[in-house]
C-alpha cells in the first residue's frame, strides 16, 4: 500500500494537473505584474502584457529572473505582498556580497512544510517516526523546512541542527531515531563516527532525507550500507522555497516535482529556447501560488532532465534527474553556496590583486576548501606579518561565505597566469 501526504494532488490525471496549473498561473502572472514594478518593467521592456498570456503555452513569452535580478532588486524589489502579510525571511549566498532574502506568507510557509511533509511520506515516514533533523537551523532552508515536514506528517522532530557530532549520535541512540536529514557528506560523516564508537547496533534509522549537495549512486550506496537505511534524495532552492521542491520515492530514480506549486521548463542554457521533454538542459521554476516572493521563470542554473515515465509508486507529479552540473560556476561547499566571485570580492577589498587560486577537495568525507593568493609586492615576508594577514583574510572569507577557508599567502607573481580565461577553482571532487 502506497502512502501520499496528499494523494489528490500527488497522485492527479495530467489533464486535471495541467488545468490546476493553468488556473494558479494566470493568477499568478496578474499576481506578480500588479504587485512587483520591477518584473512588471522587465514584462514591458519584452513587450508582454498580462492578457498576452492565455495558459501555460505562452510562457515562453515572459521573461526569466535570475540570481542578477535578485541582487538587483534587494532587497524588498520582488516582493509582492505588504510587509504585514509576511512571517518569515531565509537567505542564501549571492553572486558577490549581496545575500538572496526571499520572503514568505504563512501561507507559503505551509505550503513549503507541505512540500517537505510529501517527502517524509515518499520515504516511508509516519507520525510513528522520530525524525533528526541535522540540517543547520536558521537563514538557511534545511533545517526549518524539513522540522516544519517533521511536525505536519507529525513525527517526534529532534531539532539537533547541524554539528556538535557527539550530541547528534547521543540523541540518535537514546531517542532512537527512525530518520535522518542532513547532507548527503555530513550523513557520511556521522555514519563513521558512529562505526569509531562502535554503535552501529544502537542506532534505529530506517531512512535518510539527503540532499542540499550533489552525491552520487556509489555515495549512495555507501550510505545505505553504513547507516543500515534507505537513503533518498531532496532537492530544492532558497528562491523558491527551501527543500521539498522535489523529493525521491521508494522508486529512486529521480525526484518527483511538486509541480502543483512550482512549474518546471528544461531550457537551453545558452539562448534560453525551451527544450522538448526529456532534453537534458537548465531547470526553470515558476512559482504558482508562492504570495510573498513569487518567482516567474527563474533560472536555477541546476543542469538536469525531466521524465514522465509512469512511477511505480503511484505518483503522477514529474520526476527530475538529480543535477547533472549547473550552467555557473557555483560550488557547494559543506553544504554552502560559494560563488567565486564572493572569495575575489573580498580579497580584492583587502587591496590584493586578482591573482589567486580556489582549491576544493573532499578529505575523509568533509569538502576543503583553501584560497591561495599571491602576497601584495610590498608586504614584509616574515612570518608574522604573512600570518596575520592570512588570519585577517580568514575571518573576512568566513563572514562572507560563512565558512572557513584555509588561506595560503604564496610569492607575488608565483600564480600562473594564463593566456585565456584564468582557471581560477580547482574542485577535485567527483560530484556528478
Ligand atoms: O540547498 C535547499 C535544500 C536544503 C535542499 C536541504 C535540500 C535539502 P540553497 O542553499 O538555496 O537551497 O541551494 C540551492 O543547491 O540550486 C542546487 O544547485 C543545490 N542542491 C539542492 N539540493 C540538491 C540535491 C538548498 N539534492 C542549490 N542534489 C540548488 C544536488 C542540490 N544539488
Amino acid at each position: 500500500m502506497h502512502k501520499y501526504y496528499q494523494p489528490h494532488e500527488e497522485t492527479m490525471s495530467r489533464d486535471e494537473m495541467r488545468a490546476l496549473q493553468n488556473e494558479k498561473f494566470l493568477k499568478q502572472v496578474k499576481h506578480v505584474y500588479d504587485n512587483v514594478p520591477y518584473y512588471r518593467k522587465k514584462m514591458e521592456e519584452k513587450g508582454v502584457k498580462p492578457e498576452d498570456i492565455k495558459s501555460l503555452d505562452d510562457i515562453h513569452l515572459l521573461p526569466f529572473l535570475t540570481k542578477e535580478d535578485l541582487r538587483i532588486a534587494y532587497p524588498y524589489g520582488l516582493l509582492a505582498t505588504p510587509l504585514e502579510r509576511c512571517v518569515r525571511i531565509q537567505s542564501t549566498s549571492g553572486t558577490t556580497g549581496k545575500r538572496v532574502v526571499a520572503f514568505y506568507t504563512q501561507e507559503d510557509l505551509d505550503i513549503w512544510e507541505e512540500c517537505c511533509a510529501r517527502a517524509i511520506v515518499a520515504a516511508g515516514g509516519d507520525n510513528s517516526d522520530v525524525v533528526q533533523v541535522s540540517y543547520g537551523y536558521g537563514l538557511f532552508t534545511g533545517g526549518p523546512g524539513l522540522d516544519g515536514g517533521s511536525h505536519k506528517v507529525g513525527c517526534l522532530t529532534i531539532p539537533t541542527s547541524s554539528g556538535n557530532t557527539d550530541r547528534q549520535i547521543q540523541f540518535m541512540v537514546d531517542l532512537q531515531a527512525t530518520f535522518l536529514c542532513c547532507t548527503p557528506s555530513y550523513a557520511m560523516y556521522l555514519a563513521e563516527a558512529i562505526e569509531e564508537k562502535g554503535l552501529r547496533d544502537q542506532i534505529k534509522l530506517r531512512a535518510g532525507i539527503f540532499g542540499a549537495e550533489a552525491w552520487t549512486q556509489e555515495m549512495r550506496r555507501e550510505l545505505e550500507k553504513k547507516l543500515g537505511i534507505k537513503a533518498y534524495d531532496i532537492y530544492g532552492l532558497t528562491e523558491i522555497s527551501g527543500p521539498g521542491v522535489s523529493f525521491e520515492c521508494e522508486e529512486q530514480t529521480g525526484m518527483h516535482i511538486c509541480e502543483d506549486h512550482f512549474y518546471p521548463e528544461i531550457i537551453d542554457p545558452e539562448t534560453g529556447e525551451v527544450l522538448p521533454e526529456g532534453s537534458k538542459g537548465e531547470l526553470v521554476f515558476t512559482s504558482l501560488d508562492k504570495e510573498a516572493f513569487p518567482l516567474l521563470r527563474y533560472r536555477t542554473k541546476d543542469i538536469c532532465v525531466l521524465s514522465r515515465k509512469p512511477c511505480s509508486c503511484g505518483r503522477t507529479l514529474v520526476k527530475m534527474s538529480k543535477p547533472l552540473g549547473r550552467s555557473d560556476d557555483m560550488l557547494i561547499i559543506r553544504g554552502v553556496n560559494v560563488f567565486p566571485s564572493q572569495i575575489e570580492t573580498v580579497l580584492l577589498n583587502h587591496g590584493y590583486e586578482p591573482n589567486y587560486q580556489i582549491l576544493v577537495d573532499r578529505v575523509n568525507n568533509t569538502d576543503t576548501l583553501d584560497v591561495n593568493v599571491e602576497r601584495k609586492a610590498d608586504m614584509a615576508s616574515d612570518l608574522d606579518t604573512v600570518k596575520s594577514a592570512e588570519r585577517k583574510l580568514v575571518s573576512a572569507l568566513r563572514s562572507m561565505l560563512g565558512i572557513t577557508a584555509n588561506v595560503h599567502l604564496v610569492e607575488p607573481k608565483s600564480i600562473t597566469r594564463s593566456e585565456g580565461k584564468a582557471v581560477r577553482v580547482i574542485d577535485k571532487r567527483k560530484l556528478y
